[in-house]
Parts: structure tokens; sequence; C-alpha cells
């Protein structure tokens, strides 16, 4: 049975005050907080366990090496991966989405080909295409997105060529909230012979994902907008592409044998990973999925769903409310403006009600420039917030309606 106020209860921080006030934390699309068995997992593991991977024959070297390929193996589980080969571990979703610019751009990219992204993209998964497109002379298109917030689907067609090496597509974008269908894009890149890679930074806290289902050739997400640690992040990746992409960073790790004339490469996934690993992190990755497996990820996706409905609902009752982002289906993040005040000025006057939302351009400039403003405020949703948050958001704004705006 899933019960809010149980779960509240794995989360200290949410019995803190802010200026006075209970903290009413709606900033989870930036980060979500962790639950106390994550923190123990890790602390536990400072205390008692350190030591590095893959390098010693000794007893905590082991201990901590098996630690950290069993939470390899609870990340397959986690996105139905076929095999942990494809399972690399990144610092975060931004690290994951450089890693295939550089080496699949490496690998497959050639100049006068073209990558395609979306208009609702994350400046993650626009800058490093726009990089690679600069290395190779290669050309970046952009997917339209409608007012409503959904993608226009229709132009697929015209914008996939058969230059297209690859896709580029959030799976719900950090400011609309809209799920975008990956499985239809992803159908419609690979009839034209692209790959297709998916943001998942706000997918995987809030609802089941089946990688082998959508079909996509990478999903990249990170740990700390999913209960876990920060400095953590996953790229998954079809077994057969990693294979033929050459490593992207150098170093200890990602080696077979190195000799001055020649160095071979290590086996998948390990040629992707570089270096001492955060592997207490990654320990605390896979507690946090434990975490999240337990609960289940149906009923998280249930409640934040009413959640978001209402959150919805209650805001439109306030004058002067303007919501972006109305495409049916739309996953735990809302984000609006209120006519006459400036978003930075509502956000300053929630956090003197103790309220935490998100406000700015959500690093997504070009959607911000599509609905012409310069900043939103977003209320993004996890799976402990209540009904009666959303309340103190509804009548928090209708103060700040009242002092700054048109209320
Ligand atoms: N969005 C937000 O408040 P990193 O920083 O690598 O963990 O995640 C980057 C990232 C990539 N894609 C999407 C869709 C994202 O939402 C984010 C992070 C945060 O919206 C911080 S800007």
């Amino acid at each position: 049975m899933f019960e809010v106020n149980h779960i509240r209860e794995e989360f200290p921080i949410l019995k803190e005050q802010v200026h006075g006030q209970p903290l009413v934390y709606l900033d989870n699309g930036a980060t979500t907080q962790r639950p106390a068995r994550v923190i123990k997992t890790m602390t536990e593991y400072y205390l008692r366990y350190n030591a590095n991977v893959h390098r010693g024959v000794h007893y905590l070297s082991n201990l901590c090496t098996d630690a950290n390929e069993q939470a390899r193996e609870r990340v397959r589980a986690f996105i139905h991966a076929r095999s942990v080969e494809e399972i690399i571990f990144t610092r975060g979703t931004t690290e994951g989405i450089n890693l295939v610019a550089y080496s699949f751009g490496e690998a497959f990219v050639r100049a006068g080909d073209e990558i395609l992204v979306t208009g609702m993209e994350h400046h993650s998964n626009i800058v490093p295409w726009q990089m690679l497109c600069e290395r190779k002379g290669a050309v970046l298109k952009v997917l339209p997105v409608r007012d409503n917030g959904e993608l226009e689907i229709e132009a697929l067609p015209l914008l996939l060529t058969e230059k297209t090496r690859l896709v580029a597509v959030t799976h719900v974008s950090n400011v609309l909230g809209t799920i975008n269908p990956v499985r239809r894009l992803v159908e419609a890149a690979h009839a034209a012979g692209a790959c297709v890679l998916v943001d998942g930074a706000q997918a995987v806290p809030h609802f089941p994902v089946d990688v082998q289902a959508l079909g996509c050739d990478f999903y990249a997400f990170s740990a700390h907008k999913m209960y876990g640690p920060t400095g953590v992040g996953v790229l998954y990746g079809k077994r057969d592409l990693l294979l033929r992409m050459p490593p992207w960073q150098g170093g200890g790790e990602m080696i077979k044998e190195v000799r001055f004339d020649k160095t071979t490469y290590n086996d998948l996934p390990f040629k992707f990973e570089a270096g001492t690993p955060d592997f207490i992190g990654i320990i605390g990755l896979g507690a946090a999925i434990d975490y999240l497996a337990a609960i289940g990820l149906e009923q998280v996706a249930a409640h934040e769903e009413e959640l978001s409905r209402y959150a919805r609902e209650q805001l439109k009752t306030l004058p002067g409310i303007v919501i972006y982002g109305e495409a049916p289906g739309t996953s735990s993040v809302l984000s609006f403006g209120i006519e006459g005040v400036h978003p930075f000025d509502a956000g300053t006057l929630l956090d003197q009600l103790g309220i935490a939302v998100r406000t700015g351009q959500m690093c997504a400039e070009p959607l911000m420039r599509h609905y012409g403003v310069t900043a939103m405020i977003r209320a993004s949703f996890a799976m402990y917030n209540t009904r009666q948050e959303v309340d103190m958001l509804r009548d928090g704004l209708r103060r700040v309606s009242a002092l700054l705006g048109n209320g």
C-alpha cells in the first residue's frame, strides 16, 4: 500500500523548517531528497568498507567491487536492459550525453551529416550535439514544439533524412512535463537509418522505463533526481553500438594492456569507465533503486499523476496564472507564470513561506524563447509530496498575486 506519510518518514529533511516555516519542497526536478536508508548505506561504506574497486585482491576492495557490480545489475533490471555490459556509470545525464556525442560522433558522424534534437531539450541535450556538429561539420536540426507542449511529430518525415545519424530527445520535458512518444520516434528514426538517444533525467524517477520496449539506442539519467546521490549517473547503450564506438576518456580501468607502442581497451562496460568511479555513490544508487522498486514505480506514478492533476486544477483557480505545457498525460512538472509578476520575485516570496520552487529558464533557453518569456516558475513533484503541500503552494501564490500582481 502506498502511504505518503510513511514515505515522508524516510526523508529527515522534510521535517526541517525554512525561514521559520515547514519546508515544502517542490523542486524535485532539480534534485530529489535522499531517503535515510540511502544515506545510511553510503555512510556505512565510508565508515567500514571503503576501498577502491576493481583494483585489489584484498577483502575490502573485493567487497566494494562486488557491491559496485551488484548496483550495476540493479540498474540493468530497473530499466530492463539486456546485459550489464550495456550499463555505463557516469557522473550524470550530462556526462552520458557528452560521452555519446563524442564517441558515437567519432565513429559515425561525418561532414554534412545531421543530428536532430527537439525544441524542448535541456541544454545538456543541445550543446554537446552543437559541439559535435562544429567538430565534424555536421548540421543540427530541430523538431519544433507546439504551444500546448507537444512535439510536432508530423514534421518528422521532413526532418528525418538519409543524412540523419542520430535523434536526441527528452523522454519527459523538465519544463513542460510532456511525456514524449519515444517508441514512435524510435520507429521513425530507425526506419530512416538513424539512432536515438533518450534523455531520461525526468522520466526514471516517475514511471517504469523499459529500454528494450522503447527500442532506443541510448538512454541517459542521473541518480540525484531519483533519490540517489549526486555525482552518479547511468548511460545505457546497445551493446553492438558500444562495441563499435571508441572510448572517450583514457586512463586506468578502461584498458586491457598498455604498451608504449599500443594500448588495447577493456571489455564493455569498463571501456567507457576510465579512472576511479564514484563507487560509493554507485552503491547509493543501488540502494535508491531497491527503495523505489520496493515501493513500486506504478504506485509512485499513480500518486504523482493525481498530485499533478490536482495542482493544475488548483493553480487554474488563481487570477493571472499562465500554465506552460498542457499536453495530454504530462508528468510531475508544472511550469507557470503570473501576469505582472516576475518569476524571481514570486520565487523569493514563496521561499519566505518555506516553499521551494525553481525559477528561471530551467536550462532550456530555446524553449523560453518559444514561449516569449525569459523565466518561468516551476513546481516539480516527488513521491513524498502531498495535496496539503499543493494547497500551501496555491495559497502562497495567492499571496504573491495579492502583493505583487493583479490579484
Ligand atoms: N535538470 C532541472 O532543474 P544533470 O545535471 O546532468 O544531472 O542533469 C541534466 C539534465 C538533463 N536533462 C534533463 C531533462 C534535465 O532536467 C536535466 C537537469 C535540472 O530541470 C537542473 S537544470
